[in-house]
């Protein structure tokens, strides 16, 4: 495999930048009126504005070689017949044959993977119907009202995001909670307002191996027990989803009340599979459908629109000229969108535990940066919170702003007035305010000259800060999926310019096992295991604070 600091495109390209590093955006939409023409894209309803970029026809045109360089359609393709990319855990990456319609069937190894896909749809619907429909009853008789997640990572993420997100959908008869933390207080506060007899637990695990869901799912389990008494009610108010039939069965779980999964299906790209059941109980099953059409939808424009007119390569793209090229570290997405409040700790986990990576295709340690570090909040909040470094800080952050045009909850003018602050927070990003301009509105308000001067530097804005906006018709099933598959595909673009493995999690992996000594030592007669010396003080004190040998 070429180096990719070797491969022709990427040398274009720094070059590229050594002439871009004065470039000024706001001289380049004076220049060009077509800019926003030229650089913007739509996708079904959704349109991508990326000319607040620092970009030129030769920056999108040599990101493209570089895609093509790094053989990205090959890649992609390959992930879509089912190749297994994977190549650290040797498996498949087929999420996207979770969405797609049953035709034309999709054979791997000989196994017909649409066909198991609508076999367990199938199951998913009937068990949602029969939910909605009441006649699935809990134990006492009595129809189920709540709905009670447990899992955790993929596990949540994803489902919790797609519930906040779509809960103008919900159907009035069902709440769907969520708990994921190993704190006991998660499960206790959500515990609080229940009622047993109406309660159903779903047990999300892929492994179902996983501490936190396995404890929080016997707490809950021994919940259940203590109000109805009888061993019998878990077949009735405990469903799982899972890869791992024994343990699920080992659990106590009634196999026919499981719903499987695959191991080519990533924890984080899960929620299209049995882990959506909450998502399906919460919207019902036709809104499902319609998140995963949306979502299909954009798996076919990843795979057919040319590459300079593909969002996710675009997206993908431009957040490597920033990285790589730029030397920014992090990347701000800001959901003008309260439904959108869980996107950030979504993307966080897709992005970051994706191409979180630092070895290549080769084995080898790579020498540039991969994945960004990716934060944000919700518009109009983080105005008024950390802006200011966005706006006034000494780092470029490239950002995503995401906005409906139409907010389904019309209250007053409410909705005019965020569309207008997203507008104006990239606006103000793209064209900031000058020292000169600052300076004549102080001494208009009355400021002698020598004040203005000296407070005017505070008030600069520096401007040429790069944007994007995702504008959409309004939050609903089908566009929702079209962004998860949007931001899905962004990733895997950069894992393959970046020649990593964005499919396996071995950081995860390593937190699945760290505990337990330590968990053993912190009761044991003994402290036992090696640790280092601030771990042993830790240990210690809690020792001693629990009255046992330090
Ligand atoms: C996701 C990760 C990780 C995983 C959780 C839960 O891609 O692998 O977040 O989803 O650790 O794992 P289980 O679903 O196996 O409980």
């Amino acid at each position: 495999m070429t180096p990719l600091k070797h491969l022709p495109a990427w040398k274009a390209l720094t070059a590229h930048h050594k002439s871009m590093r004065h470039f000024d955006m706001r001289n380049a939409f004076r220049e060009d009126a077509q800019r926003f023409n030229r650089l913007s894209l739509r996708c079904g309803n959704l349109l991508l504005d990326y000319s607040k970029n620092r970009v030129t026809a030769e920056t999108m045109e040599l990101l493209k070689q570089l895609a093509v360089e790094s053989g990205l359609p090959e890649y992609r393709d390959a992930m879509m017949r089912g190749e297994r990319i994977n190549f650290t855990e040797n498996r498949a990456v087929l999420h996207t044959a979770l969405r797609a319609p049953s035709r034309p069937p999709l054979r791997v190894e000989g196994v017909d993977i649409e066909a198991e896909v609508a076999k367990v749809l199938g199951r998913m619907q009937r068990f949602v119907e029969s939910i909605h429909n009441g006649s699935w009853l809990g134990y006492t008789g009595r129809p189920i009202r709540d709905v009670v997640n447990i899992g955790i990572g993929g596990s949540d993420l994803g489902p919790a995001m797609v519930c906040a997100a779509l809960d103008h959908y919900a159907l009035e008869s069902i709440r769907v909670h969520f708990v994921s933390n190993l704190d006991p207080a998660h499960l206790a506060i959500t515990l609080k307002s229940l009622d047993p007899e109406t309660t159903l637990f779903i047990v999300a695990s892929k492994t179902f191996t996983t501490l936190e869901t396995l404890a929080n799912a016997n707490s809950a389990k021994a919940w259940l027990l203590s109000a109805l008494h009888a061993p019998a009610a878990v077949s009735r108010h405990f469903v799982a989803l899972s890869t791992n039939a024994p343990a699920v069965q080992a659990f106590g779980i009634d196999p026919d009340n499981m719903f499987i999964f695959w191991d080519w299906v990533g924890g984080r790209y899960s929620l299209w599979s049995a882990i959506g059941l909450s998502i399906a109980l919460l919207i019902g099953w036709g809104n499902f459908q319609a998140l995963l059409a949306g979502a299909h939808a954009m798996d076919i424009h990843f795979r057919e629109a040319p590459l300079d007119a593909n969002m996710p390569v675009i997206l993908g793209m431009l957040g490597i000229w920033y990285g790589n090229f730029w030397g920014t570290d992090t990347y701000g997405i800001f959901p003008y969108d309260q439904r959108l409040r869980l996107l950030v700790p979504f993307l966080q986990q897709l992005d970051m535990e994706s191409n979180g990576k630092n070895v290549n295709r080769d084995n080898k340690q790579v020498n540039y940066n991969t994945g960004p570090i990716v934060w944000g909040a919700p518009g109009t909040n983080g105005q008024h919170a950390f802006f200011e470094l966005v706006h006034q800080g000494t780092r470029l952050i490239p950002t995503d702003f995401l906005v409906a045009a139409v907010n389904p909850t019309p209250l007053a003018d409410q909705h005019e007035w965020l569309l207008a602050n997203c507008l104006a927070q990239t606006e103000a990003l793209l064209k900031g305010k000058s020292r000169a301009v600052i300076e004549a509105e102080l001494i208009a308000q009355g400021m002698s000259r020598e004040a203005a001067r000296a407070l005017a530097p505070h008030k600069v804005f520096p401007g040429n800060r790069p944007s994007n906006t995702l504008l959409y018709q309004k939050l609903d099933p089908h566009t929702l999926g079209m962004l998860i598959a949007l931001y899905e595909h962004k990733v895997f673009v950069q894992g393959v310019i970046w020649q990593i493995n964005s499919f396996d999690q071995w950081g995860v992996e390593l937190g699945k096992q760290l505990a337990p000594p330590i968990r053993a030592a912190l009761s044991s007669v003994r402290v036992i295991g090696e640790h280092d010396g601030s771990t042993l003080g830790l240990i210690a004190d809690i020792r001693r604070r629990r009255g046992l040998s330090t």
